[in-house]
């Protein structure tokens, strides 16, 4: 169904300005309201290319704030939310968990709230609306490695019809039980938990999905890919946690933004959907990757920086392997994901090593004067 005003939350992070961008040029008849807190992970200037869009708004608001919210929704009479608004980075939730749990869990309980006294007050009530909650594969723990006799991991598996390496035989499901191990986990299950409870208590429209790991264009620098591609660009060491055994599964953020569209649209209200990319990668293999394409990309000699890989102190309770079933989506939406894994790494960190600029604005804490220029005199 349309809508016609639809509030994202955290458009200024790295996936909501990916789904911003999306929703803004790809439906000029709705109005896209960004609401984001802008903490050290929003960036207004990953949006210059939208902010003069017709049919978008930005508002600078913390999402705990009930009575900013519900004003909000009111005032713009929003009748769709894709809720992407969140801490997200694991290393942080182990230094400081109460952030965590107030922005994702009591933010998401906040922005529930306000949904519903706002529809409510409708006379179409729910009629037409949907509250879409983004998470992620972290919720459902972690999975072990394996493989089948007489095989080398990663091995091809039949878990899905397209191309798909793995390093195990058990896959997470919709159907699955949750069991976070990290605070940052912890906090998004709660956060889902509540989703749930809202659709099955008061008849509040939802939609929850759970995403494999992200990359692309305007991931901050503190997780994986950018940081190191930063650190390879300036030769500071490459800290691997453990021996870089640890396993995730990779998806375009392009690919990811697309099916949070396909599922907005075409998603089965109180449905949970999986989302992954069938491309499972041990970090010691991506780190490798990185160095022989960012090398080439800026014409050193092959793999001359391999020596910057340093091995250190695990994270703590570090997750051993991440792997999507998104049979589901594909079968019911008929989603897939679009890009080869070495296809979207070449243009990752061409991305990055291209726009040093906005790297070196968020590694020095600039890009927060990008905002007070272009909102603060408007
Ligand atoms: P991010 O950290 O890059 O961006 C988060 C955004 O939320 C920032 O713009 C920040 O300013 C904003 N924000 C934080 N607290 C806020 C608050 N209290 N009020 C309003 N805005 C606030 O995160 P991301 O990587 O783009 O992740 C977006 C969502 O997707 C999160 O919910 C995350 O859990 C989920 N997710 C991420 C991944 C991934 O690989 N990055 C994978 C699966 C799911
Ligand atoms: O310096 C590092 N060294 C290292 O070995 C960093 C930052 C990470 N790692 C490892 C830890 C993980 O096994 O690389 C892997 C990826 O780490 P992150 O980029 O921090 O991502 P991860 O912890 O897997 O979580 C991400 O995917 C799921 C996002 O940050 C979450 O928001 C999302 O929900």
């Amino acid at each position: 169904m349309e809508h016609k005003a639809i509030m994202i939350t955290g458009g200024a992070g790295f996936i909501g300005s990916h789904v911003v961008r999306l929703f803004t040029g790809k439906y000029p008849d709705c109005r896209i309201l960004n609401v984001d807190k802008l903490t050290y992970a929003g960036n207004p200037a990953n949006l210059k290319d939208v902010e003069d869009s017709p049919n978008y708004r930005f508002v600078r608001a913390d999402i705990c704030d009930f009575d900013t919210m519900l004003g909000l929704m009111e005032s713009e009479h929003v009748d769709g939310i894709i809720h992407l608004a969140a801490e997200s980075h694991v290393d942080r939730s182990i230094k400081d968990p109460f952030t965590f749990a107030k922005t994702n869990v009591m933010g998401t309980l906040s922005l529930l709230q306000a949904a519903r006294q706002y529809w409510e007050s409708l006379p179409e009530r729910y009629d037409g609306k949907l509250f879409y909650h983004i998470s992620t594969d972290e919720v459902y723990g972690a999975l072990t490695l394996s493989h089948p006799e007489g095989t080398e991991p990663p091995f091809s598996t039949k878990a899905s019809s397209g191309h798909h390496l793995a390093y195990g035989d058990t896959f997470f499901k919709e159907t699955d039980k949750y069991s976070p191990h990290s605070p940052y986990s912890a906090s998004k299950a709660a956060g889902d938990h509540f989703v749930r409870a809202f659709h099955d208590t008061y008849g509040l429209p939802s939609i929850v999905t759970n995403c494999s790991n992200n990359y692309g264009p305007y991931q901050f620098p503190e997780k994986l890919i950018p940081l190191f591609v930063n650190n390879i660009l300036h030769r500071r060491p490459l800290p691997v946690y453990g021996r870089g055994e640890n396993v995730r599964d990779w998806l375009y953020v392009e690919d990811h933004a697309r099916a949070i569209d396909l599922i907005f649209h075409q998603g089965k209200i109180a449905e949970t959907y999986n989302i992954g990319g069938f491309n499972e990668w041990k970090n010691i293999d991506i780190v490798r990757l990185l160095v022989k394409t960012t090398d080439r990309l800026l014409g050193r000699g092959d793999g001359e920086d391999m020596d910057l890989i340093t091995f250190v102190k695990d994270r703590a309770g570090h997750d051993l392997r991440y792997a999507i079933d998104s049979t589901k989506l594909r079968d019911e939406l008929g989603w897939e994901p679009s890009l080869q894994f070495e296809e979207g790494i070449e243009k990752t960190v061409k991305w990055y090593l291209d726009n040093q600029d906005w790297l070196a604005d968020v590694t020095s804490g600039n890009y927060l004067r990008y905002y007070d220029e272009m909102y603060n005199r408007r």
